[in-house]
């Protein structure tokens, strides 16, 4: 091995907000840390990659994985994707390579795994069962925008000021100048769409938008692609949406809504609690669902003003500001009681 030092070189797109770039030891090689270049130099090292992210992979973790399989490809090294989820979501079918996504089920033994590529995980544990498919002295390098993201890798390229792990491959593909065909700009285009909301969310940038709209140039479809991700739901879904409209209830003079549909353990019901918060005069809304007989997850949205993360706290929960979630034991009066007790607090 040279002892050659890999420099810096981010296209003068290091910002204030980044975390300073430091070189790491890897494999007696000097590599850039917290930066695209030490990613894709430490790509080219290796051979054997497991490639994962997550449990309950969504848009942004599954379109992350495929990109890296398709830069694997491209490098000719040998590679394999392996998620915990016994069935990743479906919705994702569209997406080239979409059938190489393995669950952790199906891979009793993944071959030899020199090196775990971690994207869209915040920490070791969240990966699930993949992580016992890693053999000792296996190396880890992290890509991820995860505020919470513990940096576990030998190398970690984390940048919580990204829009989505999406955004930051974006520049791991640029630094290895490999060419942005239609694949790889539907990959990132969808990453970058789900986590943002479809470019909704307060992540936005202007830099997501701007490499949104290169990918549209490279072949990425818009419209295809929402139709895919955001407009489908399935008729039982849409059933019971019709349910959950209607047990909407507002409390404390209009300002709180709930949803609670009894009887109901399906998770189905993605997206249901915004309908909730998007009443007019609605400052927070949270939703009631029974795990378990006793037992109820409690899902919180807020418009602004309050942080739902501190009331989700309250219960042993947590999340951000503005979505958040705990599990709850009780009667489901007891338990709408005391939330809304709690949420009475912050009005
Ligand atoms: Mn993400």
């Amino acid at each position: 091995m040279s002892d050659k030092i890999f420099t810096a070189d981010n296209h003068g797109r290091a910002t204030k907000e980044s975390s300073p770039c430091v070189s790491v030891k890897f494999r007696g090689e000097r590599v850039q840390d917290s930066d695209p270049t030490g990613i894709a130099s430490a790509l080219k090292m290796y051979d054997n990659f497991l490639i994962s992210t997550h449990v309950n992979a969504d848009g942004d973790a599954i379109s992350a994985v495929l990109v890296c399989a398709a830069i694997l490809k491209k490098l000719k090294k040998t590679h394999r994707i392996v998620v915990h989820d016994p069935v990743p979501d479906e919705r994702y079918r569209f997406l080239p390579g979409f059938g190489e996504i393995h669950s952790f089920e199906q891979t009793p033994d993944p071959g030899p795994v020199g090196l775990l590529l971690a994207l869209d995980v915040p920490t070791m544990e969240r990966i699930g069962d993949v992580a016992r498919l890693l053999p000792e002295g296996a190396s880890v390098l992290v890509v991820d925008h995860h505020e919470s993201n513990e940096a576990f890798g030998e190398v970690n390229f984390v940048r919580p000021e990204a829009s989505s792990t999406c955004e930051l491959l974006y520049e791991v593909v640029s630094e290895l100048r490999l060419p942005f065909d239609e694949r790889m700009a539907t990959y990132l285009y969808t990453g970058i769409a789900f986590d943002t909301g479809g470019f909704r969310f307060s992540n936005t940038s202007g830099k997501a938008l701007r490499i949104a709209a290169e990918m549209v140039d490279h072949g990425a479809q818009p419209d295809r692609i929402a139709d895919a991700v955001f407009h489908r739901r399935s008729y039982e879904a849409t059933k019971l949406l019709g349910q959950a409209l209607s047990a909407i209830e507002l409390h404390l003079n209009g300002k709180v809504s709930s949803i609670y549909l009894p009887g109901d353990r399906s998770k189905d019901t993605d997206g249901f609690i915004n309908y909730a918060l998007f009443i007019d005069g609605v400052e927070v809304a949270f939703f009631m669902r029974e795990e378990e007989p006793g037992r109820f997850r409690v899902s919180f949205r807020s418009k602004n003003r309050i942080n739902v993360s501190r009331i989700a706290g309250r219960f042993g929960g947590g999340g951000h500001g503005k979505a958040a979630g705990c599990r709850i034991k009780g009667q489901a009066e007891e338990v709408k009681a005391l939330v809304l007790e709690e949420i009475a607090r912050y009005l």
